[in-house]
């Protein structure tokens, strides 16, 4: 019987693919244009069995798409800046952009192996000087608008990797890379002011609602952290200016009996009282060493140094002690608190550690948290609050006191965010340098457009070596250079960008990638965007999704875009495991997608990442079975092989049983794809493929045109799923290539409708309704279905049945009594 080799038909199909530029999007205009987009990877090595997953589903949507008539954009690149390609070229004594571009060629060689339906000539790379130009553009462009800025901050630093880390590259306290403890730095550094943009980010997500995953939008909304309340002002003992707290409960201030500010803020070192420094400067030590996560920890015990001064409660002149605790950040609202401990549980935690009275101003009818130890945060009547005699409901509450509070200006409304301004500055070589040259007379000076991109000076080796800054400081003749303004002497900036900032805006440069005037063509963008399906990994939730929504909404601010959300919907892929654990070299469980395809064939492997569960869950691969697949398949093409009819033939003459089961299963297959449910559209055209080989074997034969429909329909399904086998089967079908040009089967509604009969109930001769049944009804159901009925009911008006005939599934005639 006939065979399908994987080998011969992937290497067959992988050059028919490219002589024809089967998947190049036309963009003339001839179709409806539909854009799909996979996260692009980070070239690291050659490709994984997540790339595997990931990008397989992600082909479904292209292909399918495709086969509905759209022309399809689904482009692929680089994100291929970043640290790991700089470790790599110290450790061989070379420049990064070697090991990034032999990655990408072998990445590319992979991609193309896989039988992605790409379109390889918008392919881009972030680290191409044509790329980052627009980059170091897009920046420029940004601090004009104000949002790109310089200020000193506490950052996370890697003593190893003697560079700034980002708070999601800080795992535990320790280095996400290296693994070496965190430390924090006072540096001068670029940020974005994303802050600005908050409420729009979350307000903008009404667009995404049920078309991102729920969680994803969860997560985002957490991580932007929108709180309102009040800002109070306390006045400190021998100082002029008073400090602000930030309070969600400005309506428990006669609870405060103390006050906490942050160890690492402004605020601590300058009111501490000479008897108190050293003990607090040895406190701020220690709080550097702990991460953000840990001083938010709610199980940890509390810590804290008395700072010698009191603050003064605006709505009392009650003298409260100043303390310095870590559990309070120096960069939330505006890293002091006004500590209530009978109603907030970290203020009582610590409160109950120091001694220090913990006053009870709102009555909930829970137990006195003096004794429980547990604070009590709900609605309740206040006490000890003149202010607040006789009201008994939070709303309210606050109310009055930040009314109080503004008539006598010392406090007011406020919103605060958990969302910070972005750190994008990075002390590294491999990104794009951040184009500013530094002049003493003129200061921040932006480097002229024409002279974009400043690109990277040509380092290699221990060249790279962190020195505390960026070893771009160390290419002196690179630093060195006249002021754009006035000519004098000047130094270009030596940050280079998150890479982050590349990935914020790929998606409009494959509208457009080779276009040297312009970051992307707007009127290409119009045409394609938004994307209608972005695909990638939950790793992303907040930070890439968050920051490109950010620069989408700032590019619609330039007038450069129309939209305000650039992905319409998003798929979230789950993760490719072993054993129920993450793959990995130290557990020696993984999964080499080379040797799987090698043993298996690519048509397998990807059918099997796709049937193994719903997209966005893990697959366990212990648990699946790529050989499995590879049956299937053989059986898919033996059934093509053994078709007997010639392409084109009247299906409406083929056998109505089958074709009707069929249809079926293709009505369900494409509800299957629109729905994301992959997985069970695979399991529809296995069921098919059974049909139809029954079909074959049985009386129906292999000449039946039903046959051929139902070969052919396969075919086109499978082609989402394993795209080789699916051309070859089309032509032993007799078809001209590509299956991809093929479109996607229609359905006959008519085949869906079960068949029905027409029963006519009389009541004493009369016709009184006419029921729609199923030709094998039974005698009991009928009966009950007509008496049932609205007509037969008004005509019976409350007699009893005397007599009723049933003769299913036709006819029912009743005599009432
Ligand atoms: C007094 C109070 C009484 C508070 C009470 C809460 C309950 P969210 O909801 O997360 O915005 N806070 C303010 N700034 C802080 C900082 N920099 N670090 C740590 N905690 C800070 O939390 C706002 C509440 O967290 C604020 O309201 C403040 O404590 C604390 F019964 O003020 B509250
Ligand atoms: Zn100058």
């Amino acid at each position: 019987p006939a065979r399908y080799d994987a080998d011969a038909a992937q290497r067959r199909w992988q050059q028919y693919w490219q002589e024809h530029e089967t998947f190049k999007a036309r963009d003339d205009g001839s179709k409806e244009r539909c854009y799909v987009l996979d996260m692009f990877p980070y070239p690291s090595g050659d490709l994984h069995m997540g790339h595997a997953e990931a990008f397989a589903m992600g082909d479904v949507v292209a292909r399918y798409q495709r086969l509905r008539g759209y022309d399809v954009l689904h482009p692929i690149g680089w994100d291929s800046f970043g640290l790991p390609a700089e470790n790599a070229a110290i450790k061989r004594n070379e420049n990064p952009a070697t090991w990034t571009y032999a990655n990408i060629e072998t990445q590319a060689t992979s991609f193309k192996r896989y039988g992605l339906s790409l379109d390889w000539s918008r392919r881009l790379a972030t680290s191409d000087p044509g790329y980052y130009k627009w980059t170091q553009w897009l920046f420029l462009k940004f601090r004009e608008r104000g949002l790109a800025y310089r200020k000193e901050s506490w950052v996370n630093w890697c003593p190893q990797d003697q560079t700034v880390l980002a708070n999601e590259q800080v795992v535990n306290g320790l280095c996400e890379r290296c693994g070496t403890q965190v430390t924090k730095r006072d540096l001068t550094q670029w940020f974005f002011k994303v802050t600005e943009y908050a409420d729009r980010l979350l307000d903008d997500m009404a667009q995404l609602e049920g078309a991102w995953p729920a969680r994803v939008l969860t997560m985002q909304r957490n991580w932007i952290g929108r709180s309102s309340g009040a800002y109070v002002d306390f006045r400190i003992e021998g100082r002029d200016e008073p400090v602000t707290v930030f309070t969600t409960r400005p309506d428990t201030l006669y609870g405060a009996t103390f006050f906490v500010v942050a160890p690492d803020g402004k605020l601590a070192p300058e009111i501490v009282t000479d008897d108190h420094r050293a003990e607090f400067e040895a406190y701020l030590e220690k709080t550097k060493s702990e991460t953000e996560i840990e001083r938010q920890s709610t199980d940890r015990e509390k810590t804290g140094v008395f700072l010698g001064v009191h603050a003064v409660n605006p709505i009392n002149g009650e003298q409260i002690p100043i303390y310095a605790a870590d559990y309070v950040l120096a960069d939330y609202g505006t890293g002091a608190v006004m500590a209530v401990p009978a109603h907030d549980q970290r203020d009582l935690e610590f409160a109950q550690k120091f001694g220090i009275a913990v006053r009870v101003v709102v009555d909930t009818g829970e137990a006195d948290p003096n004794e429980t130890g547990v604070a009590t945060a709900g609605n309740g009547s206040y006490v000890n609050s003149p202010v607040l005699e006789g009201i008994s409901d939070k709303t309210a509450g606050v109310a009055k006191i930040i009314s109080t509070l503004t008539e006598q200006g010392v406090g007011r409304e406020a919103i605060t965010y958990r969302l910070r301004d972005w750190l994008l500055s990075r002390q590294r070589f491999w990104g794009a340098p951040i184009p500013i040259i530094h002049c003493e007379e003129c200061g921040e000076v932006p480097v002229p457009e024409d002279q974009l991109p400043v690109e990277l000076p040509y380092l290699s080796g221990t060249d790279l070596n962190p020195k505390g800054t960026s070893p771009l400081a160390a290419a002196a003749d690179w630093v060195n250079v006249a002021c754009p303004q006035c000519g004098g002497p000047a130094k270009r900036d030596t940050d280079t960008m998150d890479t982050f900032v590349d990935s914020s805006w790929y998606f409009f440069r494959y509208c457009s990638p080779n276009d040297d005037q312009q970051a992307f063509d707007p009127a290409a963008v119009e045409r394609w965007m938004p994307v209608a399906q972005y695909v990638g990994g939950v790793e992303h939730a907040i930070l890439h999704l968050l920051y490109m929504r950010f620069f989408t909404k700032v590019l619609y601010d330039m007038g450069l875009v129309k939209f305000t959300e650039p992905m319409k919907r998003l798929l979230n892929q789950g993760q490719v495991i072993n054993q129920g654990k993450s793959m990995s070299k130290s557990l020696g469980n993984g999964v080499d997608l080379g040797t799987q395809i090698d043993e298996f064939g690519v048509d397998a492997v990807r059918l099997t990442v796709v049937f193994a569960s719903p997209p966005e869950e893990d697959v366990d691969w212990a648990d699946v079975s790529p050989g499995g697949s590879l049956r299937f398949l053989q059986r898919a093409y033996r059934m093509a092989a053994d078709v007997t009819s010639e392409p084109g033939v009247d299906v409406t003459g083929g056998d109505p049983a089958l074709r009707s089961t069929v249809h079926k299963l293709m009505a369900d297959i494409t509800d299957c794809v629109e729905g994301q449910r992959f997985n069970v559209a695979i399991a529809r055209v296995m069921e098919m493929v059974n049909a139809t080989r029954k079909a074959i074997d049985g009386e129906i034969g292999a000449d039946d045109p039903a046959v051929r429909e139902a070969a052919e329909m396969i075919t086109k399904s499978l082609s989402l799923f394993a795209p080789y086998v699916s051309e070859e089967m089309w032509e032993l079908l007799g078809h001209q290539p590509s299956v991809a040009d093929s479109g996607w089967p229609e359905v006959d509604q008519a085949l869906l409708v079960t068949e029905r009969v027409t029963c006519v109930v009389q009541v004493k001769g009369k016709v009184r309704a006419r029921l729609e049944v199923s030709p094998t009804i039974g005698e009991d159901d009928l009966r009950e279905l007509a008496l049932a009925d609205e007509n037969v009911q008004r005509s019976l008006d409350g007699r009893e049945v005397a007599k009723i005939i049933v003769r299913a599934p036709k006819l029912v005639s009743i005599v009432p009594a």
